[in-house]
């Protein structure tokens, strides 16, 4: 199974825009969308003369509207030209408008068919919006739109300290990982003793032993011993794909409302669903259990299913492990955050 050809709905890349090969690309422009600096200008020298002389024939664009064009010499199919608002104190509309920015270049997405858009972070040059708070918006209507449309769509970050978690946020996980980020062999003569001092016991009934390592194992023993050994048991027979779909069940949720807040492509969730014996990433695993909002043990049960495990050896798993016991199931938060930690992002 080839996985790249799954598409987060969403994603944050860090990338020239007008490089981005998708079916339109969406331009931070000024009223009289006649070409200026940043990243219009750079759109412009790429596109060539064609698009100015095309922007000439619209007459302008209010702030917090959108306007389309052809892309010309540009990767992108089309242009759409939105005005973002000038920052002044955040008292101003500003929010405001640019959200609307954001709808109405989605919409004007919509209406042409595109299934893949690509956003540079809309007033965070010239126009001075706080980049964090430029993000923060950019995700929370994106998203909001994603729920009820299937198209990709990119954040394109150009810099990389464009990208900024905010600083609390940011030296709360760098705390928890200093104080969770641990050798391995610590850790695993830690779950090994453990594991011994347990009464003996079947390993995964579904998975031959030699394909999982002694700390999966370790894992398997806790959970029966700490859940009840009846219940256990009878779930281990359990794969991955039916633990999932049970848990949607058990939430109350719709498929589609699980894979859209996990930020998995619909494709990607049908062949779950259809595939009993489905292996999935473990991202992906990750993604549904921040759906789904479930404990960490929960989490580590879902992962044991898949063949995986959280571990402390790696800062990708205590970031995770940062946001499930904090609560915050917000998967374009927790991305940002691997993101800034450098870290690969959940989803497909
Ligand atoms: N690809 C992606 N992002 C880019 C690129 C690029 N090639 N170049 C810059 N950015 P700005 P605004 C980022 O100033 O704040 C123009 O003169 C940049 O790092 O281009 O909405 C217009 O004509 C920043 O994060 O747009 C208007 O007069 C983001 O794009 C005015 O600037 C937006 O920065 C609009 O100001």
């Amino acid at each position: 199974m080839h996985r790249k050809e799954y598409f987060m709905p969403l994603e944050i890349v860090r990338n020239d825009i007008t490089k981005m090969k998708v079916d339109a690309i969406v331009n931070a422009a000024d009223e009289s969308l006649l070409g200026g600096g940043g990243v219009d200008g750079a759109i412009h020298r790429a596109a060539g003369a064609g698009l100015l002389a095309e922007c000439r024939t619209l007459g302008g664009c209010k702030t917090g509207m959108a306007q389309i064009t052809g892309g010309y010499n540009l990767p992108a199919k089309y242009v759409i030209h939105t005005v973002g608002p000038i920052y002044n104190d955040g008292k101003h509309g500003e929010k405001a408008l640019l959200e609307s920015c954001y709808r109405e270049s989605l919409a004007l997405a919509k209406e042409h068919n595109c299934e893949t858009v690509a956003f540079p972070l809309i007033s965070s040059g010239v126009y001075g919006y706080p980049k964090d708070q430029a993000l923060k918006v950019a995700i929370d209507v994106i998203s909001d739109f994603l729920l009820e449309n299937e198209m990709t769509v990119y954040i394109v970050i150009f810099d990389k300290d464009t990208y900024q978690i905010s600083e609390k946020l940011f030296s709360d996980i760098a705390e928890y990982i200093d104080d969770n980020y641990v050798d391995e062999h610590t850790d695993y003569r830690r779950e090994r003793i453990r594991m011994n001092a347990l009464p003996s016991m079947a390993p995964c009934a579904r998975r031959k032993k030699s394909d999982i390592d002694s700390f999966e194992m370790c894992e398997c023993k806790a959970m029966a011993v700490g859940s009840g050994l009846d219940d256990a048991l009878s779930q281990m027979d359990e794969s991955f794909s039916e633990m999932l779909l049970r848990k949607i069940d058990e939430r109350g949720m719709t498929d589609a409302q699980c894979y859209k807040k996990a930020n998995i492509d619909r494709k990607l969730f049908s062949k779950i669903r259809s595939d009993v014996n489905y292996k999935p990433s473990k991202p992906t695993v990750l993604a549904f259990a921040i759906s789904l909002e479930l404990t960490l043990a929960e989490t580590k049960d879902m992962l044991m299913k898949a063949g995986f495990a959280l571990s402390h050896s790696n800062k990708f798993d205590i970031i995770i492990e940062y946001f499930i016991k904090n609560g915050n199931y917000n998967i374009f938060e927790i991305n940002e955050a691997l993101f800034a930690f450098d870290q690969s992002l959940l989803g497909a």
